[in-house]
């Protein structure tokens, strides 16, 4: 979220788009609400009628993939209502900006952008750059009328987007498009905020970050980012989801989002110089441009502190991504299927059920050599050799299960979506054998060291020179028990040796105040720069729990702490003009004042944009801008619509270009398994699916489906379908039918309800349909995963599969 939960009860206009928050985020749904009892509009957006839609002022269907198309009606009708918050544009954005005059869109190249390469799936971008003076800055046009301008390029890009094509794509009726699109527009007047709550329904697609991309571009027409109430808001998944992510849960993040070094980078100094984004623009703070300080200290927290310079801090003993390797979801069942991986730990997971296309997952598993499941219970991975189309005769997989402590069992930190990061407390003692995940970490760590300690191995240094100082050690070396606020100091880093900084004097040992004070001489530990600032001198910011809220917008700035140093609205330096006068006056996030400004913690503290020696607003990009031009894209610098990989329709209505050109292929430079089989305009898969939550279960199951009383509530897996298809395939309600795709099959109970409406699609009746998918065939008598029919594409991105659109067959099980 580039705001924060409360925030959204300060919005005039609440959008809900790939995201059914009554039923998977219910409290953020109080602010919704209360958002409305002050007169804000809320409008749902969904493949199919859900409770948020109960609530909501007007609800619109559309068909599951289609959100592109949706949105980018929407551009074309700001820009031909003038809807456009102009000084914002021209203040804060990259609107005004000249492209290079030999850049080309899709509707000159039948659906693609200048520089497409067939053989690789990939675009040169030589020409998605701006045109630059001769200090390289980005060549402007304040009037918007230059016509390699990025306004008028996003004009004409978005001007084929008419409602009647964008009808015939989505399949929304153009009366319901234009209604959305007039109040949503609305919010572009100086003082109106709108926000936007997405989730899975926007990223689970093979144009997922487009989805995302084209709603900022929104956001930023109407002025909408950094303000009250406005911004981007994903609302992340589990509890702990944006923290898991912030400490680098990905492959190609380390924490604090440094890219994961690969093997071109091959010391620490060209790690910096091909890492680090630079500019030659005075106004340009350019915050990467830290990024040595960044990696230094990370590298400092990470590896013994004997470690020099001339041994570039460990750099060496992190691991190394092969040049363009790409160690997503997909691509590691993949490569498990192909016997390439032999190992693995199922940590807090159950892939056997939450993979795309999990035959594939399952069968993968059972090529490995070992596997420890780390978890509250057993579920569908670690009993995968029970399964279904299981052999255990044939299994050779060796399984080790590790009891774990629940999360009330422990104590730490979780960062939740609006990125507060707040401390819990242990509520009971752990049950039975079971251990922290910490601990258990902690053990593995202890006897894979003293191993390699005893015994040598390939490239021992990476483990014997890591850092461990997480509580007191036994005489055998171990740490006794971990203490997690060692690891919490760590994150934020300590001053390494006697040092003056900014002004002011620091001791070894001392906290780092903020990343503001991070150096790369090897002075300061740093575990993630983004949360220096949350462990420091002040003591733990996490567990503050003040009431006060002196801004009186819900910034509550003493309760617990957010990053980046506790800024709670990101971008806020956007919510003023260029003499820091916020355009909202009721509900200012920063103001300018007698010298300096109040409210939240700005972004960046240099003055306002009118006066000298100032930087621009968006302090984390080179042109110091927000991007309405995104070169950074696979896909095209603007979002273009590309049907879903499984789709039911011939013709994209808007190109000859009918899927994402870039979409990755994980296969790819292999040979496609026959497990990985897609099937589009096939009468075997007429129907549009997709696949949601529903509250009453937790993700695949394996909490709720162990309690009884959830589980009566949701007891089987089912599938919701309109009365008129249902009439079609003679299926009556409560009926067994079973649902299949190219990949698999399951048998789910017939929910028929309008709730889901046929669509007009070119013409013709396309029916959709959807499953939950937290079920699996360790709960007896509940239906197996609804992963079992989802396909193995991805985002061309992220590599997130595209479960939310895809093609399947509904037919009355006999009998
Ligand atoms: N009770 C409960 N709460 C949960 C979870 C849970 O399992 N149970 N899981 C948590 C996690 S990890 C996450 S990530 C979040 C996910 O939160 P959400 O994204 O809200 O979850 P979903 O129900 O998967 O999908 C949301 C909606 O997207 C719609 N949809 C499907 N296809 C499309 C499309 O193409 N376009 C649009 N606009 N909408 C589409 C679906 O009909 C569904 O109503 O929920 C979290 N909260
Ligand atoms: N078709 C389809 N597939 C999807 C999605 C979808 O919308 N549609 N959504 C995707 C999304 S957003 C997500 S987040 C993934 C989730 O995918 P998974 O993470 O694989 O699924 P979960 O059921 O959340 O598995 C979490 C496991 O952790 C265990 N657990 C709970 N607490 C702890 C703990 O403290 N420590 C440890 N070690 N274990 C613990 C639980 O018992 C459970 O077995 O699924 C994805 N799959
Ligand atoms: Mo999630």
């Amino acid at each position: 979220m580039t705001n924060h939960w409360i925030d959204i009860r300060n919005a005039d206009v609440i959008l809900i788009m790939g995201a059914n928050p009554a039923e998977n985020h219910p409290v953020s749904f109080r602010y919704v609400l209360e958002a409305k009892e002050h007169g804000a509009k809320v409008l749902s957006v969904d493949p199919r009628f859900t409770r948020t839609s109960s609530k909501a002022d007007v609800y619109a269907p559309l068909r599951s993939g289609t959100d592109i198309a949706f949105l980018g009606g929407m551009i074309k009708y700001i820009l031909d209502n003038e809807l456009g918050h102009r000084e914002y544009l021209q203040l804060h954005t990259n609107a005004t900006f000249l492209v290079d005059p030999l850049f080309q869109m899709p509707g000159e190249l039948d659906g693609l952008f200048s520089g497409y390469n067939l053989d690789k799936r990939s675009y040169d971008k030589a020409t998605w750059g701006f045109q630059r003076d001769e200090n390289g800055i980005p060549k402007t046009d304040l009037s918007m009328q230059d016509p390699n301008c990025v306004f008028q390029l996003l004009k004409t890009q978005f001007a084929r987007y008419t409602p009647e094509v964008v009808s015939d794509i989505t399949g929304t009726p153009v009366e319901k498009l234009e209604e959305i699109y007039g109040i949503y527009g609305a919010s572009g007047q100086p003082g109106k905020a709108a926000t936007i709550m997405y989730a899975m329904g926007w990223t689970q697609h093979t144009v997922g970050t487009q989805n995302i991309r084209t709603m900022a571009i929104i956001q930023l027409l109407l002025g909408n980012i950094g303000v009250a109430g406005g911004g981007v808001n994903a609302l992340r998944g589990e509890s702990n989801v944006q923290g898991s992510t912030d400490h680098c849960l990905l492959f190609h993040i380390l924490p604090g989002y440094l890219p994961t070094p690969h093997a071109g980078l091959k010391d620490l100094s060209t790690y910096i110089e091909k890492t680090t984004p630079t500019t030659t623009d005075p106004q340009s703070a350019n915050w990467w441009g830290n990024r040595s300080k960044y990696i230094t200290s990370l590298l400092r927290a990470h590896f013994d502190q004997t470690l020099t310079a001339e041994d570039e801090f460990g750099y060496q003993l992190l691991p190394k991504l092969d040049e363009g390797q790409n160690a997503s979801w997909l691509m590691l069942f993949d490569q498990m299927f192909r016997e390439k991986i032999k190992g693995f730990f199922a940590w807090g997971q159950n892939p056997a059920c939450s993979g795309s296309n999990a035959n594939k997952v399952r069968e993968a598993l059972s090529k490995l050599d070992w596997m420890v499941a780390v978890n509250l219970f057993d579920n569908e991975t670690a009993s995968f050799w029970k399964g279904p189309r299981m052999d255990p005769a044939k299994i050779d997989t060796e399984v080790f299960f590790l009891p774990v402590a629940a999360s009330f069992e422990k104590e730490g930190s979780i960062t939740n979506s609006g990125r507060w990061a707040q401390w819990r407390y242990k509520a009971v003692e752990p049950f039975g054998n079971s251990l922290p995940d910490s601990e258990l970490m902690n053990e593995l760590q202890h006897r894979v060291r003293a191993r390699y300690a005893a015994q040598g191995g390939a490239f021992p240094a990476p483990i014997l020179k890591l850092s461990w100082d997480y509580g007191f050690k036994l005489l055998n070396g171990k740490v006794g028990k971990i203490d997690v606020h060692a690891v919490a100091k760590e994150i934020n880093g300590y001053f390494l040796v006697d040092k003056e900084v900014n002004g002011k004097q620091f001791k070894k040992g001392d906290p780092v105040p903020s990343f503001a004070f991070l150096q790369n001489d090897g002075s300061t530990s740093s575990g993630n720069w983004l949360y220096c600032n949350s462990y420091n001198a002040d003591g733990n910011n996490m567990a503050r729990r003040s009431h006060s809220d002196p801004s009186g917008i819900g910034l509550y700035p003493q309760w617990s702490w957010c990053w980046p140093v506790n800024r709670r609205i990101l971008y806020n330096r956007a919510s003023v003009n260029a003499d820091g006068i916020p355009w909202d006056k009721e509900k200012p996030v920063i103001w300018w004042d007698g010298g300096k400004w109040k409210g939240d913690v700005p972004d960046g503290g240099w003055k306002p944009l009118s006066q000298e020696g100032t930087k621009k607003s968006f302090i984390m990009l080179p042109d110091g801008v927000a991007s309405i031009f995104a070169a950074g894209m696979k896909e095209g610098p603007f979002p273009e619509h590309y049907e879903p990989l499984e789709c039911p329709i011939e013709k994209n209505p808007l190109s000859g270009t009918k899927n994402n050109p870039a979409m990755k292929l994980f296969y790819e430079g292999e040979e496609k398994l026959p497990e990985d089989v897609f099937f589009s305009c096939d009468q075997r898969y007429p129907f549009v699916a997709t696949t949601y939550r529903v509250t009453e279960h937790w993700q695949t199951g394996i909490m709720t489906r162990n309690t009884p009383w959830l589980l009566e509530m949701q007891p089987h897996l089912f599938v919701e379908m309109s009365p008129e298809l249902a009439k079609d395939r003679n299926i009556a309600q409560g009926e067994m039918v079973r649902v299949s795709s190219g990949r698999g099959s399951v048998e789910a109970v017939a929910v028929v309800t309008k709730r889901f409406r046929p669509f007009k699609v070119q013409g013709t009746t396309i029916h959709q349909v959807g499953l939950p998918w937290c079920y699996g065939w360790n709960t007896p008598n509940v239906g197996d995963s609804a992963n079992l029919l989802t396909p193995t594409a991805g985002d061309a991105n992220t590599m997130i599969p595209e479960t939310k659109a895809f093609m399947v067959n509904v037919e009355k099980l006999e009998g």
